[in-house]
């Protein structure tokens, strides 16, 4: 005879279902869907009939382990999906039983949360103009290069004897002009550049750990990928708007990028990832919105991928008595 579950042990469990949902989404969906076809890592619908609970539980917990050992079915797997070998996601193992929990259970399967074809579109970015301006200079300065080594491959058909006096007249004069022209708009544009003043007292410090294949947000450092497992992530960064953020920006693995772009999908700032070293990036996120942070260095298979949100709120304006930095973001 089958007993019925009590009811607070059926709650308990919808709970836990509806958690591994939520970090599910969050988690895996870039690269998994569940019944929604196969994505960069296969469909995960059913895959808890198709594998052993403990084999699932040692994957998605330390993935790279697993294939260091040689696992077979990691080693299948990986020659499988082109040899992109699944990260490891720093994850603690109550966050593994609660998208086990999810995957096994009724909601499961519906390709309902797969991105694959259901991603929500992004906002068309309004930032043709400033691009397109960057562009069409870009390729005015181009041409008249192009047309200057024409015009001198031309005038040199026929040897002339050259005035080699003058010559160096016309490039003393020219160097001069340009010159006067970069001290200009360096005078004009430094000031203007949204990186704080060396020194600079920061309002909030926010460490930032890049790995393959996203960024881990935290107030503390992370200089291993068990510190993630530790729980101290932030998993939805929010910053107030006009408060002057410190980035501690570091890799667990290989280079990376850290770009930061605005609610306009521009990029504001960016600095590297790199193993080893701490990179700091001090900037004044004035305009409230969602923030994305890419990255900016081709890293292997899923850099395309490899990207974290953020908000920034203008719910609680800084009222600064310090001389502001160069802000960004108008
Ligand atoms: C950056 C992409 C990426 C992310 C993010 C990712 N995976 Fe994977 N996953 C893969 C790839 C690629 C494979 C297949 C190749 C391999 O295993 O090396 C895979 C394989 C798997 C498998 C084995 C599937 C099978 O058929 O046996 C499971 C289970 C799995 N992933 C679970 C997860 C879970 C749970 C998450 C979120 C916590 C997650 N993955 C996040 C890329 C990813
Ligand atoms: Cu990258």
């Amino acid at each position: 005879m089958i007993l019925a579950a009590p009811v607070w042990a059926q709650e308990d469990a919808t709970r836990e279902a509806e958690e591994g949902r939520a970090r599910f989404e969050q988690k895996c969906t870039v690269c998994h869907t569940n019944g929604g076809g196969d994505h960069i890592g296969p469909d995960l619908a059913g895959v808890t009939a198709r594998r052993s609970r403990e084999w699932l539980r040692q994957f998605i917990l330390q993935p790279d382990r697993l294939l260091a050992d040689g696992d077979a079915v990691a080693v299948e797997l990986l020659n499988k999906y082109n040899g992109m070998p699944m990260p490891n996601l720093g994850l603690a193992a109550d966050d593994v039983e609660e998208i086990l929990a999810y995957l096994a259970g009724p909601g499961a399967g519906t390709g309902a949360t797969g991105r694959a074809g259901g991603r929500e579109p992004q906002p068309a970015p309004d930032m043709l103009l400033a691009q397109s301006a960057i562009l069409y200079t870009f390729l005015a300065i181009t041409a008249l290069i192009v047309i200057v080594f024409a015009v001198v491959v031309s005038s040199t058909r026929t040897p002339t004897a050259v005035d080699v006096a003058s010559a160096y007249r016309l490039r003393r004069v020219l160097f001069s002009i340009a010159l006067v022209l970069v001290a200009g708009v360096a005078i004009v544009t430094l000031p203007r550049a949204p990186y704080a003043r060396e020194g600079t007292a920061a309002d909030r410090i926010v460490y930032v750990a890049a790995r393959q294949y996203d960024f881990v947000f935290s107030d503390e450092p992370i200089v291993t990928a068990d510190d993630i497992a530790r729980s101290r992530r932030i998993e939805s960064l929010q910053l107030p708007a006009g408060e002057l953020v410190e980035f501690r920006v570091t890799s667990l693995d290989v280079t990376h990028g850290f770009g930061i772009y605005g609610p306009e999908r521009q990029l504001l700032v960016q600095t590297q990832a790199m193993p080893g070293y701490v990179n700091r990036l001090l900037v004044r996120l004035n305009r409230p919105g969602p923030y994305l942070a890419l990255c900016m260095e081709y890293c292997a298979g899923g850099h395309h991928l490899m990207q974290a949100s953020f908000t920034v709120d203008d719910a609680k304006p800084i009222a600064s008595h310090r001389t502001q930095p160069p802000s960004i973001a108008r």
